[in-house]
């Protein structure tokens, strides 16, 4: 192991994601870890209907911005462009990654030592709970919990110096029936890390030791930080990674407060528990400009669910943050220890039932840190033939279900994803109904002020950006019922915000151009998308700690085919 009190004052640091492909069955992963967050857990049974983008490695990129010395952040390489970066010469070389990345992390650490001798290796990001990880991979130092402040100590930097918060889209690619979304994706915002709950599944929350660890602690410096990044960025929407944004009351209120005394009204995408949400009270959600939330609904039984859901009907509150205008995604977990096949297809019923814009299923999978964990290992009931990389929650259990056995839980999870499209058509339908739900409801009523006007503009501009893809649905619907719906709901929009123009009706027909195009990509080569390696550089001695380059090295995506869509700014879901 090295002595870090050897590292120069002045550090050149590699700070990278782990290698890919991704999505693919080879000895470092499986094809069901896609590097995609609908793709892979939420809109993955709706075909060319999907909604398709990717996310960078935020947290690589906190850590750049707020660490002194010359830092690369090497996002999505190959094994290959990995090597080539070490020969750069580094001093430091930080490797996040997931548990099921861990054989990935394994090999670059090896890799780092073979090219990169005098570097010392830093594991971070939930891979590095996994107990006795220091014995696993050959590394110099673990970071476990919040990053920026251990990694300050680490380099022997000023840990409690102020947090910069980065200048980030929410996302790359982003696509739909093969259209890429042109314009402005929605800014990254992460005001924190954490969640205080603490429901025994949540690696999050546990990881970073049930607390939360703000980076922008009140409603001010929120507001100024979205300023700032919108002003740079030239979009007022935000993606916010917060475990449970509306957590913390009186910030989300300040913010709102300031939103509206200043007239600079942001939009934001969010995750809040239904607790929170209930507290801040969904007419202000409106007037924060939520247009999507994420909910961990859980489950319908007591026995499945936590104090977070207590006394709150789930159906209710999903329809009434539809009718408002408020996208939600609803997660569910399946194969929970009370489950047997009866039960477990009454809790798929269950969320369907909830008629929610999407649905994430996920299996109950305990990953270390968390109290499920400590407690299925205390009972013997964790799996130990079954290697990290399957530790994604979308095919086995990795521990012993009682009688959920073998393929059945990947069974399970695949009928209620295909159920739940059959039954409540595509998402992408179900997200312009709500945003049409809102903007109807918005433009009744009486005595809109300045902040509920823009909100009903900007509803307006989602349906209207968004309707153009009814046409594919119109005629590829995946069943008779979601075409009729597509159809019905073509003439709505219609009748509630004007007919399509010539624009219109010029991108209902590109729509289906790029849907065919698509179809036709799919059918010959298959549908996986893979991230581009990203490697931006943050020099040294830099004012606001800004990078320099941000330079797409590969792409393994198909030629885009673009059709105007402003949109994208506008709803782009996380
Ligand atoms: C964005 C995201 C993704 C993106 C991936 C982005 C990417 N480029 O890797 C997408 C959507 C593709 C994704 C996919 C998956 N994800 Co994911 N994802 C997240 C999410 C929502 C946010 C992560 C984030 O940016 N947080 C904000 C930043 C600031 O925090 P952070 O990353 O934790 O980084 C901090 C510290 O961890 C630390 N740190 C991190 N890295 C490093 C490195 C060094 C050197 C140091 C010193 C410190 C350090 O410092 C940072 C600042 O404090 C988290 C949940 C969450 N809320 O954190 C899940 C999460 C990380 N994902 C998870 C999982 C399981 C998956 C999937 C397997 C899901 C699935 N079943 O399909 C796939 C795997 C994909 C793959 N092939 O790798 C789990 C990880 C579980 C675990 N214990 O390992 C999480 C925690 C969700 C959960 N609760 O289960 N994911
Ligand atoms: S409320 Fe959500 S983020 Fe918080 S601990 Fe529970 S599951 Fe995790």
């Amino acid at each position: 192991m090295l002595d870090r009190r050897l590292l120069p004052r002045r550090c050149r640091i590699l700070l990278t994601g782990v290698f890919g492909p991704f999505g693919v069955d080879d000895e470092y992963g499986r094809k069901e870890n896609l590097m995609e967050l609908f793709h892979n857990q939420v809109t993955k049974a709706q075909g060319a209907a999907s909604f398709r983008f990717h996310h960078r490695s935020f947290g690589l990129y906190f850590l750049a911005a707020n660490v002194d010395g010359d830092v690369t952040v090497l996002d999505f390489p190959s094994r290959a462009r990995f090597i080539r970066e070490l020969h750069r010469g580094y001093d430091v070389v930080g490797i996040s990654f997931i548990a099921p990345n861990f054989a990935k992390a394994r090999e670059m650490a090896r890799l780092a030592r073979i090219h990169a001798p005098l570097a010392h290796i830093v594991l971070g990001g939930h891979g590095a709970a996994i107990e006795g990880i220091e014995r696993l991979v050959d590394c110099d130092h673990v970071v476990r919990g919040e990053g920026i402040r251990a990694f300050r100590k680490f380099l022997r930097q000023d840990p409690d110096a102020p947090i910069v918060h980065p200048v980030l889209p929410s996302s790359e690619r982003e696509s739909i029936f093969g259209v890429p979304l042109l314009g402005k994706c929605a800014s990254l915002l992460v005001p924190g890390v954490g969640c205080v709950n603490g429901c025994r599944f949540c690696c999050t929350s546990h990881f970073f030791g049930r607390r939360y660890t703000p980076y922008l602690a009140t409603g001010r410096e929120l507001f100024e930080t979205a300023c700032r990044i919108a002003d740079a960025r030239g979009t007022d929407d935000f993606f916010v990674m917060d475990e449970n944004f509306l957590k913390d009351r009186t910030r989300a209120f300040e913010l709102l407060a300031l939103m509206e005394r200043h007239r600079r009204y942001f939009g934001f995408q969010i995750f809040s528990s239904a607790e929170a949400i209930t507290a801040f009270g969904l007419d202000n959600l409106v007037r924060l400009g939520v247009s999507f939330v994420w909910i961990g609904v859980e489950s319908s039984t007591r026995q499945g669910n936590y104090p977070k859901n207590e006394g709150i009907d789930a159906r209710t509150l999903v329809q009434s943050l539809r009718d408002r205008g408020i996208s939600v995604l609803a997660s569910g977990i399946l194969c929970d220890e009370h489950h047997t096949p009866e039960s477990i297809q009454a809790e798929i019923d269950f969320m369907i039932g909830l008629e929610a814009d999407m649905v994430q299923f996920m299996l109950l999978t305990p990953l270390p840190v968390t109290t499920l964990y400590r407690d299925l290992e205390r009972r013997g009931l964790l799996r130990d033939d079954l290697p990290w990389e399957e530790w994604h929650g979308q095919k086995e259990l990795s521990w012993h279900h009682p009688v959920l056995a073998g393929d059945a839980p990947q069974r399970w999870l695949d009928h209620a994803f295909r159920r739940e499209h059959e039954a409540n058509s595509s998402s992408v339908l179900r997200v312009i109904d709500t945003a049409l739900c809102g903007f109807r409801r918005l433009a009744a009523t009486r005595g809109r002020d300045a902040c509920l006007e823009h909100r009903l503009q900007s509803l307006a501009r989602r349906v209207r950006d968004w309707s153009p893809v009814l046409a594919e649905l119109e005629v590829h619907g995946v069943n008779a019922l979601e075409r009729t719906r597509a159809r019905a709901l073509a003439r709505a929009v219609a009748d509630a915000i004007g007919r399509p123009g010539i624009r219109g009706h010029a991108l209902r027909a590109a729509v289906r151009a790029c849907a065919t195009a698509w179809r036709a990509r799919v059918h010959l080569v298959g549908d996986a998308i893979q991230p581009r390696t990203i490697v931006t550089r943050f020099p040294a001695d830099r004012t606001g700690r800004c990078p320099i380059e941000a330079v797409p090295t590969r792409t393994q995506t198909p030629a885009p085919m673009p059709i105007a869509h402003a949109a994208a700014a506008s709803l782009t879901p996380p």
